[in-house]
């Protein structure tokens, strides 16, 4: 499944020279600046249990295309970022020549890597040829791609944010209802968890996993509110646009499963217990009672804020490996070591915002069509008046 109505690629190795995005099908005369990436570039950086990586890199973008003068074109936005670790990669990384002595290849496969399976399918001895691209460094490029769709979707009143829900097995109970309130603490929280005052304990749950020789995944979710009812379609497996945000939230490095609203909990409820009762008010239409299923029905936004829960594994590289096979002498011994982070839920939880302003801000254009802000602008308020009469 592929994105309806925009298109953007992201290229680039963890250690190459940087990363870039094409993105198409953003309409002109959107405001845009750096600034409005970079706040995102900056966030993902953040998150205590991140490895030494995020002291070298201060992740900038350079807008290389489709903006002229703080306005898009509705030509392909190019957006590069530099990997600063490339002075230190350049040898071993090079584009050209022939490998140096330096040059050792990466032959011990980490268990949940995309080391081993990567390597067979496209015949690679080095296994850094595989893994330089299965990094999360890649999902810096989609940061950026998705604080341009943020920056869209702002301009019809929708929101996006995030919190972290646990760490490993370190949780507390989220005291905060409302969803913007739960972003704005998470900002203010190291591990981006919606009650600043658990940090110390988050911290010392992840330095005990570092000590271990361990790593460890977590939950977070993202959401929007602003929505309006009709985004996505039931008329088509493809169209639906709950599956279009699964497979987003999937496609991100680790992530091993996707709830959007009660998820899991909602296979053990009575149908009462489940569904969302509907209420109308001549000032503000049709509402619900409550929002269990996370602001989808049948494939359809239903005007309610979209709440996607989702779950990452441990990160794969670890101090005290786990067993590996040698792909040269197939020997059995332990998989080969890189630095890493120990966690990176916060990090992964500001990509998850990105992927659903990506796919959000596909699914308004597929909705509404246009070429140029004031004309989708115009068909929004039509289609404001539309909900509102209906
Ligand atoms: C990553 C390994 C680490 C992380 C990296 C993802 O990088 P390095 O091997 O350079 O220490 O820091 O994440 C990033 C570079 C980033 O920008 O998020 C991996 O193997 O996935």
């Amino acid at each position: 499944m592929s994105l309806r109505f925009l298109r953007f690629l992201t290229a680039g190795e963890s250690h190459g020279r940087g990363l870039t995005a094409i993105l198409e099908g953003i309409p002109a005369n959107l405001e845009l600046k750096p600034e409005h990436i970079n706040r995102d570039l900056e966030r993902r950086q953040r998150g205590y249990g991140r490895g030494g990586r995020m002291k070298i890199e201060k992740d900038r973008v350079q807008i290389l295309s489709g903006v002229r003068f703080g306005r898009t074109t509705g030509s392909p936005i190019t957006l590069w970022i530099e990997n600063k670790d490339w002075e230190n990669w350049k040898e071993r990384m090079s584009p050209e020549g022939e490998p140096s002595e330096s040059v050792v290849p990466f032959t011990r496969p980490r268990p949940g890597h995309a080391d081993l399976p990567g390597g067979i399918k496209y015949n690679q001895r080095d296994l850094r040829n595989i893994l330089e691209r299965a990094s999360a460094r890649e999902t810096a490029a989609r940061v950026a791609v998705g604080a341009v769709c943020k920056r869209f979707l702002e301009e019809f009143g929708i929101r996006i944010g995030s919190y972290v829900v646990s760490i490993g097995e370190c949780t507390f109970p989220i005291e905060e209802e409302d969803l913007i309130k739960r972003h704005e603490l998470a900002e203010r929280s190291e591990v981006r968890f919606p009650d600043p005052s658990k940090d110390d304990e988050f911290k010392k749950y992840i330095d005990s996993v570092r000590e271990k020789g361990e790593s460890a995944g977590g939950i977070f979710e993202v959401f929007a509110v602003g929505v309006p009812p009709g985004l996505g379609s039931h008329v088509q497996w493809d169209r639906r646009i709950d599956g279009r945000i699964a497979q987003a939230m999937m496609s991100i490095q680790a992530m091993k499963a996707v709830e959007i609203g009660l998820g899991v909990e909602s296979a053990k409820r009575l149908g009462s217990q489940v569904h969302d009762e509907i209420g109308y008010d001549p000032e503000r239409g049709f509402f619900r009672y409550s929002n269990n299923l996370g602001g989808t029905e049948g494939g359809i936004t239903n005007g309610m804020p979209i709440i996607v829960r989702v779950s990452m594994k441990p990160i794969p590289t670890l101090k005290n490996p786990l067993r590996s096979v040698d792909i040269e002498t197939k020997e059995e011994l332990r998989a080969g070591k890189e630095r890493t982070d120990v966690v990176a839920v916060p990090a992964a939880s500001v990509v998850g915002e990105a992927m659903l302003a990506i796919v959000l801000a596909d699914a308004l254009l597929e909705k509404l069509g246009g070429d140029f802000m004031e004309e989708v602008k115009e068909r929004y308020r039509f289609y404001l008046e539309h909900i509102r009469s209906f």
